[in-house]
């Protein structure tokens, strides 16, 4: 099997039609799924637990008399904990408590109310709230992720979230331990064994067992997508995410297999998966080329990773690092690798990305599992104006607005002359009654 990503130079004349064509990729939207999606929101938001049942027993093959039939208990996902071999035991722990830690700090920093007076002795602020229920939707089968589960609950957590319900599907009954695990490490309140749009209904819109969330995060195949668009606004939703991306620049101080790797790391997720590097120096192309063509025989994913980079990789060969910095903005990758003995020499320079990984020890993978912030990262060039998933997302945000007594004369006069303006009279008397002591 052969794995030969696109070979583009920036110096060809049709470089950026190339890279376009690479680059472009839609959510096909299928007629049939949308179909079917209005379809059993519709039902469940009528029929609720009962309709959810149907849907679990047809789809998912597990046939209960009650929706609490499909709960797991605390003690079932503290079971799956401590039935794992310690080795698991103790990296999911570790990587909870950086994750934890990363998302304290990112709280702190970003996620605390403020106030502040005028000269008047008017107070005002933001204060900040954390939502009262989440809903975290974790796929079974091939995209089970016991760090996504990590990554969607500890920032929820974190937050202050009083109740996060997450749902996983398990058909036929099969459950995943990892992911009941992870699910106890970090702070899931109640767990169902339901999935599909079904669930995304129940939680969007409540049923008799399951309680109406206020926003539903997490990853899930085309229906989980479409059931996530057609709910958001009845609750909130997290991103809808594209395929995985990684772009690395290597300016030809790491070692080609290091970035090789990197490259499958990201392509052994999804055949869609995008991974690109943009390199000055061609002889070091070269040399991660011979590392691909090494490497890719002992992979266990080898198929999955020569389709994605054929169908959708590219080794780009820049004039410069400068220019490598230049294209990798206008990509704007959820992934960007800085392999360089000297990152922070080009780090000034990059502007849109997921996340940047900086130097040759750092690999994408110690950020999807441990190294501490968020993996659920904006894809498809959303970089450009959408950020991590984080405490934020799981926070809310009031005004505060306390006016003193000199204020509501300085203000009523600004209110009250722009309320005339607009021909809003109670707007104005309000103003001025209060002037008038
Ligand atoms: N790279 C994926 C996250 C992940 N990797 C989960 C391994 N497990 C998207 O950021
Ligand atoms: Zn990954």
């Amino acid at each position: 099997m052969n794995a030969r990503p696109l070979r583009l130079s920036t110096t060809s004349p049709d470089f950026e039609a190339e890279l376009s064509r690479r680059l472009h990729w839609s959510a096909e939207t299928d007629a049939q799924v949308e179909q079917v999606v209005a379809d059993i929101l519709a039902d469940v938001r009528v029929r609720g637990d009962e309709a959810v049942l149907e849907y679990t027993q047809k789809f998912d093959g597990l046939a209960v008399a009650s929706v609490s039939g499909l709960e797991l208990e605390q003690r079932e996902l503290k079971n799956a904990y401590h039935g794992l071999p310690v080795q698991q035991r103790e990296a999911l722990q570790a990587a909870a408590t950086r994750v934890r830690a990363y998302h304290v700090a990112q709280k702190r920093a970003t996620g605390e109310s403020w106030s502040y007076r005028d000269e008047m002795g008017t107070l005002l602020g933001q204060k900040v709230t954390p939502l009262d229920r989440v809903g975290i939707y974790v796929p079974g089968g091939k995209a089970a992720y016991p760090s996504s589960v990590l990554m969607n609950a500890i920032p929820a957590q974190v937050a202050g979230v009083e109740e996060i319900i997450m749902v996983v599907p398990t058909p036929r009954g099969e459950r995943n331990q990892l992911v009941l695990a992870a699910a106890h490490v970090s702070g899931v309140s109640r767990a169902f064994t339901i999935g599909g749009a079904q669930a995304v209904g129940a939680l969007a819109y409540g049923t008799k067992t399951i309680a109406k969330v206020d926003k539903i995060t997490g990853p899930g195949n085309a229906y989980v997508a479409s059931a996530k668009r057609r709910v958001f606004g009845a609750v909130g939703i997290d991103m809808i995410a594209g395929p995985s991306e990684i772009l690395v620049l290597a300016d030809g101080t790491t070692p080609p297999d290091w970035v090789a790797m990197d490259l499958f790391s990201q392509a052994e997720h999804d055949e869609l998966a995008q991974s690109i590097l943009l390199c000055p120096d061609a002889a070091y192309i070269e040399q991660v080329q011979q590392a691909i063509d090494r490497l890719l025989a002992d992979m266990p994913r080898a198929e999955i990773i020569a389709r994605s980079l054929n169908g959708r990789g590219a080794l780009i060969h820049t004039r410069s690092m400068q220019e490598a910095c230049d294209i990798s903005n206008r990509i704007a990758p959820e992934h960007l690798e800085i392999a360089s003995d000297d990152p922070h020499l080009w780090e000034p320079h990059l502007r849109h990305a997921g996340a940047i990984f900086l130097g040759r020890f750092t690999s994408e993978s110690l950020g999807d599992y441990c190294a501490g912030p968020n993996h659920v990262l904006p894809t498809s060039g959303t970089a450009r104006f959408s950020s991590p998933l984080g405490v934020y997302d799981f926070q809310k945000r009031s005004s505060l607005i306390e006016v003193s007594e000199a204020g509501a004369l300085a203000l009523g006069q600004i209110a009250s002359v722009l309320a005339h303006g607009e021909g809003l009279q109670a707007h104005a008397r309000a103003a001025e009654m209060r002037m008038k002591r």
